[in-house]
């Protein structure tokens, strides 16, 4: 839990230090302008592979890089693709980010990994996957749909095996306003790859629990939790 939290802070700050991922395309075509809080332009690094661009970002600045772009190029101009002049009065070739490769505790290894999908200018996320305790296996793959999460897996054991299932489902609340909540949260408390108990939530709450007591993958039995009213 500790480990959780000191690396959901680190990337908070990592978040934060890169900016939005506008910007950061924005940054790499740009000439190095007055903002100082971008990288400079010799910590960004852009490399031409095929039909893909690859950017490589050093946010620290021990020289090596700590995030990874990838474009999958659209369109593109001849002069863009072999990477001259994309200044100027040439076009510059549309891309799409397609991923994005982060190491939030500068030790060269990968610890977040996020998937888009999109067109150039219109990517959104559709999963997310993090190692939280720097070991190099991933522990929590979130799952999105249109910017929403849908599902989130967490090994909360941090054996290498999926223990927490959330599912989330976008609804309207109370105010009218959309809101995405945590629906259903599954869990194998055992260890065993199985899921023994199954959480329901109503409006966000606790309400009913289910467990599976004759071992056949479902739940059999339920016990209804949290009534005030
Ligand atoms: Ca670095
Ligand atoms: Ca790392
Ligand atoms: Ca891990
Ligand atoms: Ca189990």
């Amino acid at each position: 839990m500790k480990t959780t939290f000191a690396s959901a802070a680190v990337l908070a700050c990592i978040l934060a230090a890169c900016g939005g991922q506008a910007e950061q395309t924005k940054a790499a075509n740009d000439p190095p302008a007055n903002d100082s809080a971008r990288p400079s332009a010799s910590a960004i690094q852009v490399e031409t592979d095929g039909n893909t661009v690859i950017e490589r970002i050093d946010l620290n600045g021990d020289m090596k890089p700590d995030v990874f772009k990838f474009y999958r190029v659209v369109d593109a101009p001849a002069s863009a693709v072999a990477g001259e002049g994309a200044a100027g009065n040439v076009k510059a070739a549309k891309r799409a980010l397609i991923r994005k490769e982060m190491d939030v505790n500068f030790d060269q290894r990968i610890d977040i990994v996020q998937y888009y999908s999109g067109d150039p200018s219109k990517e959104v996320m559709i999963r997310e996957e993090m190692d939280l305790d720097f070991d190099g296996r991933v522990d929590s793959t979130r799952h999105y749909q249109d910017g929403h999460v849908t599902l989130v897996e967490m090994d909360l054991g941090f054996d290498g095996r999926t223990d927490t299932w959330s599912y989330y489902q976008l609804t309207t609340g109370e105010d009218g306003k959309p809101v995405n909540r945590l629906i259903e949260r599954r869990r194998d408390n055992d260890g065993d790859g199985t899921v023994d108990v199954w959480e329901y939530y109503t409006k966000g709450e606790l309400t009913k629990v289910g467990t599976d007591t004759n071992a056949d993958g479902t739940p059999d039995q339920f016990t209804r939790v949290g009534e005030k009213r």
